[in-house]
C-alpha cells in the first residue's frame, strides 16, 4: 500500500519537545544535554526534501503515524531517536510524530487524527494496556495496520493489532530476581531475612505489569525475602526520589531496592544519600534497576547501582523491517521480543559501555 502522501497537508510539523532528561547517577542535575537536541526538542520537523511525495527511488513515501507516549525517561528519548533516525524520507517514509506527554487521551486523539489523515501505518507505544478497543476498531475499519511498539494492549480481539515489538518484561524481572538470589548467595546472605521495596513504573503499563509479575514469581521461591511495599514512581526521576524518601522514612531496614527503570533509580540514589545511607556493591542497600541506559552505566561504574536489566529501546529498525515485510505482502510474527541482557558491577562495564548506542 503506497503512501497517500498528497493527503498529508504539507504544513510544518512540530516535533514536540523531547522533554528535559535528568541524568547522572544521583547527581539530580537537570540537563538538556546534547541528547535533547538530537532527540528533537521544539523544532521544525525534518521535512522530506522537496518532493512530490516520493522517496529516493521515486516510490511513494510510506506514511507512518507514530504515537509516542511521552519523554519521561532516558529510555524513552533513545526510543524516539531510534524512530526518527530510521523512519526517514531517505528510507522511504513520511513520519507523523505525536508525543502523548504521558496522557492516554492525547494518544487516542493522535490515533484518530492519523486515521482521518489516511496514514498507511500506525505505530503506537500505548502508555497503559486498557482503553484501546474503540480506536483500534476504527483503525481496522479504515484498513490501517497498527503496530504496537514497546508496550502491549489488552483488547477483546487481538486482531485489532498486527503485531507487538518490544521487551519481554516478565522475563527481564524473573532474571533480575534470579540475579539477586545468586548475589545474596555469593555474599553468604541466602538465609538472611531480606527486606525489599519496589519503585513501580506507570501503573497499568506493560513494563510495570510484567516487571511486577516477574519479580513476584521469584519472590515466592524465597520465604526469607519480604516485599515491604511496592509503590509507583511513574518511571520519572522526581517521583522515584519522592517514593524512596517515603520508603526510607517508613522502613528502618531496607536491604534491596527494585527500581523498574533507571530514572527512578537515579532519584532513589539521591534520596538514599540525603538520608545519610549508602547503596551499591559497597553500600547498605542493593539497587537493581531496569533499562540499562548510558547514565545508569555511570552509576554502576561509580558503585551506586548493583545490576541493571536491559530493555532495548532501538525499535526503529525493527518497525522498519516489519513495515517493509508487510509492504511486500509477507506475514509478520504477532509477538516480536527484542534481544535483552543484563549488566552488573562484576563485568568490564567501561568496555561494554563503549560499544553501546544509548
Ligand atoms: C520499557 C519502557 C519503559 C522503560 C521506562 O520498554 O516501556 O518506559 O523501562 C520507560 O524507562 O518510561
Ligand atoms: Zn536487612
Amino acid at each position: 500500500m503506497k503512501g497517500k502522501y498528497s493527503r498529508i497537508c504539507a504544513g510544518v510539523l512540530l516535533l514536540t519537545a523531547a522533554g528535559l532528561s535528568l541524568t547522572g547517577c544521583g547527581g539530580g542535575q537537570w540537563e538538556t544535554g546534547e541528547r535533547l537536541q538530537q532527540a528533537g526538542g521544539e523544532q521544525e520537523a525534518q521535512m522530506p526534501p522537496e518532493t512530490d511525495g516520493t522517496g529516493k527511488d521515486g516510490d511513494d513515501l510510506i506514511v507512518v503515524g507514530l504515537s509516542q507516549l511521552g519523554s519521561e525517561s532516558d529510555w524513552r528519548i533513545a526510543n524516539t531517536e531510534s524512530y526518527r533516525s530510521t523512519l526517514t524520507a531517505e528510507n522511504g517514509y513520511y513520519l507523523l510524530f505525536e508525543n502523548g506527554q504521558q496522557k492516554q487521551e492525547n494518544q487516542i486523539k493522535a490515533l484518530r487524527n492519523f486515521i482521518l489523515q489516511g496514514v498507511d501505518y500506525i505505530v503506537v507505544a500505548p502508555i497503559v494496556e486498557t482503553g484501546w478497543d474503540s480506536v483500534l476498531q476504527d483503525a481496522r475499519d479504515a484498513g490501517i495496520p497498527v503496530i504496537l511498539a514497546d508496550r502491549m494492549v489488552s483488547v477483546e480481539d487481538d486482531d485489532l493489532y498486527t503485531c507487538y515489538v518490544g521487551g519481554n518484561f516478565v522475563k527481564e524481572s524473573e532474571d533480575a530476581g534470579r540475579w539477586l538470589a545468586d548475589y545474596l548467595r555469593q555474599q553468604g546472605r541466602e538465609e538472611e531475612e531480606i527486606n525489599i521495596v519496589t519503585l513501580q513504573g506507570t501503573l497499568g503499563a506493560s513494563a510495570e505489569l510484567g516487571r511486577t509479575e516477574g519479580f513476584g514469581n521469584v519472590l515466592k521461591e524465597h520465604p526469607n525475602w519480604h516485599m515491604l511495599e511496592i509503590k509507583s514512581g511513574d518511571f520519572t526521576q522526581a517521583k522515584g526520589q519522592e517514593v524512596m524518601e517515603y520508603f526510607l522514612e517508613t522502613y528502618e531496614d531496607i536491604d534491596v531496592v527494585i527500581s523498574q527503570n533507571d530514572n527512578m533509580a537515579f532519584g532513589a540514589i539521591d534520596a538514599i544519600r540525603a538520608a545519610g545511607k549508602t547503596c551499591g556493591p559497597d553500600g547498605e542497600i542493593i539497587i537493581i534497576s531496569f533499562d540499562a541506559v548510558s547514565a545508569a552505566f555511570d552509576c554502576m561504574l561509580q558503585g551506586t547501582i548493583n545490576a541493571d536489566f536491559e530493555c532495548n529501546p532501538l525499535h526503529g529498525p525493527l518497525v522498519d523491517q516489519i513495515i517493509k515485510d508487510l509492504e511486500a505482502g509477507k506475514s509478520v510474527d504477532k509477538i516480536q521480543y527484542v534481544e535483552e541482557t543484563y549488566f552488573d558491577t562484576a563485568m568490564d562495564l567501561e568496555k561494554i559501555k563503549e560499544g553501546r548506542m544509548y
